[in-house]
């Protein structure tokens, strides 16, 4: 069902796991359920780990921004203008300045780090603030996916003197991606963007795009180099070392939501979600088999392997006894735990456990001594093994194509085109497709597919959300 018909599935998932609750009254925001939340919690310790060994530091600004800061960068605002929920009124006076529900944060970051910013020695300054967005999107919502509330929008902001350093800067932030999805074990691909489909404002931006069950694509991450495009109008200076002034250099990158629509469209199967250990609320599950004769010698083994991996592994003992073990076993399969551990009277008396590996379905029996080595080899296996099998899916879905007639719906099409607008806009009219943009590790001699120029260039074209 997941490959057929991805929608339902995704949806069901979110309500059957526990992620979210997609009954909220307005459209595009949803209400994150416990268990949800502590995916969520597992997927942010790992980012801001990340840039915090980055060297970025985390800053809080507030969610309203006055339109005349919103209207500086004329770009900016002319690319979210019609994305912008506005705050007019306190109670039923109206405000003097209208206030602006952030869709991003530059317009409110900008104006203040203007004020922090004196000399060479404040750069370069990188921070990020994890946060709630609002946009009010025209196409078709979706939870996680295309949000008009987006809940867990991850962004960063970094200032340097000079552009070469800003260049560095967007070098260091696609490290910093690769790391984080490698981590999460989702694939991608990295695409420059054409020129019309940057983010407003900047020079030029790269994208992650990762492919979904369905075969569309999904940008799951963007990097922008804004140059000095904003910290012009927003009058960011610095004092370099021989006394001139100079404005400074920004980029900026985000994330957000669909990160975690990522782990769990990519890993999930019809049974449910499959989690990573480092992502899982819990890694491993007990669930002691109990019967009235037994169920001492059960529990007490149960409780004694809970004692004694409780400090390495976030773990859970079910020991609810108003469900069979069969409908907790469904359960906790549909959750995604990684690791359930079996105690039955049987295991007790020949001093073994069953163990189960949600990510391939399989049971094995280990003896008491060998458990804990047996845990540490699977959690690693777990993780190696959803990574492979994600970049797999990837790289089957991606086709070399040579003829525009050939370009396919459901797949990433990579394709020569030299470049120019005109032809990248050219293969979209034609395939109704979306050019998502040149391919930044890859080249290939050829001829582009339009204007039949020599290029070495790769596109890549594919249906996106
Ligand atoms: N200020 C920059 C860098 S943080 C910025 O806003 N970039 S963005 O517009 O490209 O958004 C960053 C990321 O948020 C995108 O790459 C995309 O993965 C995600 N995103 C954008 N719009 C939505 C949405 N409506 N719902 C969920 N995620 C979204």
């Amino acid at each position: 069902m997941k490959r057929e018909n991805f929608s339902e599935w995704f949806n069901q998932i979110l309500e059957k796991a526990g992620i979210l609750d997609i009954r909220y009254p307005v459209k595009g925001l949803y209400v994150w359920l416990p268990y949800g939340m502590k995916i969520r919690e597992c997927v942010i310790k790992i980012i801001k780990e990340i840039l915090e060994n980055h060297g970025h530091e985390e800053v809080l600004f507030p969610l309203l921004i006055p339109e005349d800061f919103l209207r500086k960068e004329s770009e900016h605002i002319r690319g979210f203008e019609e994305q912008v929920y506005w705050v007019t009124r306190g109670g039923s006076k109206e405000l003097n300045v209208k206030l602006a529900l952030r869709p991003t944060s530059e317009t409110a970051i900008y104006p203040i780090v203007s004020l922090w910013i004196k000399s060479h020695k404040d750069l370069p300054l990188k921070i990020y603030q994890i946060v709630n967005v609002f946009r009010y999107e025209t196409k078709h919502t979706r939870p996680l996916i295309r949000l008009r509330e987006i809940t867990t929008f991850k962004e960063a902001h970094t200032f340097h003197r000079t552009f070469e350093e800003a260049e560095a800067q967007v070098k260091e932030a696609i490290e910093i991606y690769k790391k984080f999805f490698d981590r999460i074990a989702i694939p991608y691909l990295i695409n420059k963007r054409p020129d019309w489909d940057k983010f407003p404002g900047a020079i030029y931006t790269i994208a992650f795009d990762t492919i979904f069950p369905d075969g569309k694509s999904l940008q799951i991450a963007t990097i922008h180099n804004l140059g000095q495009n904003f910290s012009k109008p927003f009058n960011i200076k610095y004092e370099k070392v021989d006394g001139n002034f100079e404005y400074v250099y920004q980029t900026c990158y985000g994330i957000s939501d669909r990160v975690i629509a990522s782990i769990i469209a990519i890993h999930g199967d019809d049974r449910g979600l499959i989690l990573l250990p480092e992502i899982s609320p819990y890694q491993i599950v007990i669930i002691p088999i109990i019967y009235k004769e037994s169920r001492q010698k059960v529990l007490n083994k149960a409780w004694k392997i809970y004692n004694l991996l409780k400090e390495k592994y976030k773990i859970y003992i079910d020991l609810r006894e108003d469900e069979t073990p069969g409908s907790k076993f469904y359960y906790w399969e549909m959750k995604g735990i990684p690791i359930r551990i079996e105690i039955g009277p049987r295991d007790v008396d020949e001093g073994v456990v069953t163990i189960f590996r949600r990510d391939k379905m399989e049971r094995i029996k280990v003896r008491d001594e060998d458990l804990e080595n047996t845990l540490k080899d699977m959690m690693n296996d777990i993780y190696k093994n959803l990574r492979e099998r994600a970049w797999k899916f990837l790289e089957e879905n991606v086709v070399r194509i040579f003829r525009i007639e050939d370009i396919r719906e459901g797949y990433i099409n990579e394709i020569s085109l030299c470049g120019k607008d005109s032809c990248g806009r050219y293969i979209e009219e034609k395939t109704g497709l979306r050019v998502l943009g040149e391919a930044i590790e890859k080249k290939e001699d050829g001829y582009c597919l339009v204007c039949k120029e020599r290029t070495d260039k790769i596109y890549r074209v594919a249906k996106s959300y």
